[in-house]
């Protein structure tokens, strides 16, 4: 017979919401937490992730745990964009310096997980059918990093090489003389095309949706600004936490619409060139009002069009179909400047889709592109993915993927009901993707911590939301879109809409992380209003 191991806590993913969430339950709470990681190392997406040209795109003073002094003077940052390397080195770092290595086991991937109403307990299995029984499972499985690799008639035939950004190999692809297609041009394309044409003998980028870019002006930090990050980190520390997207920086006050044309324009300007995420809060309307967004879209196509010399690629390059930043907005290191080597063209999928793949080619409509190497920067099953690939069961069996046919109902992004004590970190109806991750984990992980704290305190054995709590919950989510033009791109990944079968619904809280942090603070100071607790 196997060994059940028996334990307070099981985290699951050793990424940034793991690491921290053991570091809370072991030493805040002093749990007996293990955190399974199904990868070989910590790092969570950070660990997948290691195609070439993956950076950061939060600005790296932010990109990074606020919760230890110690820990902030004790790491540095070298550049203001991290590339993926050296935010996989911080995880390593912190995994070491909290010693917390020792409750994390890896290459153990999650199968099922069960609820046991007579024990109230989580019974869960491994893949490697190790076995334990835990008081609290929570999930710190990542919003984006269920890999969606599109099923393609053909593909298995493909004789070249293909792979998927987010699982990319440890010793690298080379590019060198080959004729490389990428698939996908949203963030991670635009971020790996640019270094693929710098090696590759021919790139061909297949783009199904153009998409706006804003220059990333990545560069090493100062000495004078790597001292302000210290001195001053309880203000930035504030900055993101009281603003709508967790950034260290502040939306303007002012409106686009109502700005002179020749000041906007002298704005945009400065943005553009200052660079990074940080255009997008050059006016406090460009994702509620049409109109003033469409300034901003305007500026950056014809910001393309000066950089892009080929009249048709850079017609196919701004045939761009939704609000700025509608989709999640990327930024690039000379992302549109590559489309002017004569070696990298552009295939519009809209007008040319792609039909099947053949033993050495992708074939659209009407065109064949020989390739011994096929990229697909075609993102993740986004929010739900990975939760529903382990079989988690609550009370009478129910099974998380049919609570959620219809999309992912729960409370406040944090619990479902009818699965007592699960928690997830940055769960859909969170603010999460739209926000810098870090600061949004740590404002999570630290409501977890103290639910739990109370519950033992207390001597509570349970918690889960009430159904019309959690109904009320997922209207406030919709409510939410429905403000913003991003409820509005109806074919972004926020929907849902790249991966066929999955239900159509806004998944994450668009009404700001500000605003998201308070709701939560009031639900624990009104006795975790909208939940039972037994
Ligand atoms: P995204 O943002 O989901 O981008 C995926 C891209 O792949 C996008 O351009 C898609 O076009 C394209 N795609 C997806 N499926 C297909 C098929 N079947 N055919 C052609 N093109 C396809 O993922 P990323 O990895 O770039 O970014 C994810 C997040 O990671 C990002 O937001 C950051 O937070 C980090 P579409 O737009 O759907 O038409």
């Amino acid at each position: 017979m196997t060994k059940i191991e028996s334990l307070d806590a099981v985290v699951v993913g050793a990424g940034f919401s793991g690491l921290y969430q053991l570091f809370c339950l072991r030493e805040k709470l002093g749990l007996n937490v293990k955190v399974l990681e199904s990868g070989a190392g910590v790092g969570g997406t950070w660990f997948w992730n290691q195609y070439p040209g993956a950076r950061c795109d939060s600005e790296s003073h932010s990109y990074m745990y606020y919760f230890s002094k110690e820990l902030i003077d004790a790491w540095q940052w070298s550049e203001r964009f991290p590339a993926q390397p050296d935010v996989l080195r911080y995880l390593n770092f912190v995994a070491d310096k909290f010693d917390l290595r020792r409750n994390i086991l890896l290459n153990t991937r999650l199968k099922t997980a069960e609820f046991i109403e007579s024990k109230s307990l989580w019974h869960l299995c491994t893949e490697n059918n190790e076995e334990f029984e835990a008081t609290y499972l929570i999930t710190a499985v990542g919003c984006l990093s269920s890999a969606n690799i599109p099923r393609i008639e053909g593909l298995d035939s493909f004789k070249g090489r293909y792979y998927h950004t987010g699982q990319w190999p440890k010793e690298g692809v080379d590019f060198t003389d080959k004729r490389v297609g990428v698939i996908g041009t949203g963030s991670t394309g635009i971020q790996v095309i640019p270094v693929v044409a710098s090696q590759a003998k021919h790139l061909t980028v297949f783009q199904r949706t153009a998409n706006y870019s804003i220059p990333a002006r990545n560069a090493p930090l100062t000495e004078d600004f790597k001292l302000y990050v210290k001195k001053n980190s309880e203000q930035i520390h504030h900055i993101m936490n009281s603003n709508t997207n967790c950034h260290p920086f502040r939306m303007q006050e002012r409106n686009a619409i109502d700005t002179p044309e020749v000041d906007r324009e002298q704005l945009y300007e400065q943005a553009w060139n200052k660079g990074g995420l940080q255009f997008r809060a050059s006016f406090k309307d460009l994702l509620s009002n049409e109109k003033s967004n469409a300034t901003a879209a305007d500026f950056i196509i014809r910001k393309i069009r000066s950089i892009v010399r080929d009249p048709i690629k850079a017609k196919i390059l701004t045939n761009i179909d939704h609000p700025f930043a509608g989709k999640r907005p990327p930024i690039d290191t000379h992302y549109f400047e590559t489309f002017n080597q004569s070696h990298v063209e552009v295939v519009d999928l809209r007008a040319d889709p792609i039909k099947h793949i053949s033993e050495n080619a992708v074939c659209t409509q009407r065109n064949k592109f020989p390739l011994d190497i096929i990229v697909f920067a075609t993102g993740y099953d986004a929010m739900t993915g990975s939760l529903l690939k382990i079989d988690i069961r609550g009370r009478s069996g129910i099974s998380l993927k049919d609570q959620w046919k219809n999309g992912p109902i729960n409370y406040l992004g944090l619990q479902v009901p009818q699965f007592p004590n699960l928690f997830t970190i940055t769960g859909p109806g969170s603010p999460s993707v739209l926000c810098n991750m870090p600061p949004a984990i740590e404002q999570h992980v630290n409501w977890i911590t103290e639910c739990i704290k109370q519950l033992r305190q207390k001597n509570k054995k349970t918690i889960e939301p009430l159904t019309d709590a959690s109904e009320r919950w997922i209207a406030t989510v919709n409510e939410a879109a429905s403000a913003s033009l991003l409820g509005r791109v109806k074919h972004s990944w926020y929907f849902g809409a790249n991966v066929p079968g999955k239900p159509q619904v806004f998944m994450p809280y668009a009404g700001g992380f500000d605003k998201y942090a308070l709701i939560c603070e009031q639900v624990k100071v009104n006795n975790y209003e909208g939940f039972f607790i037994v």
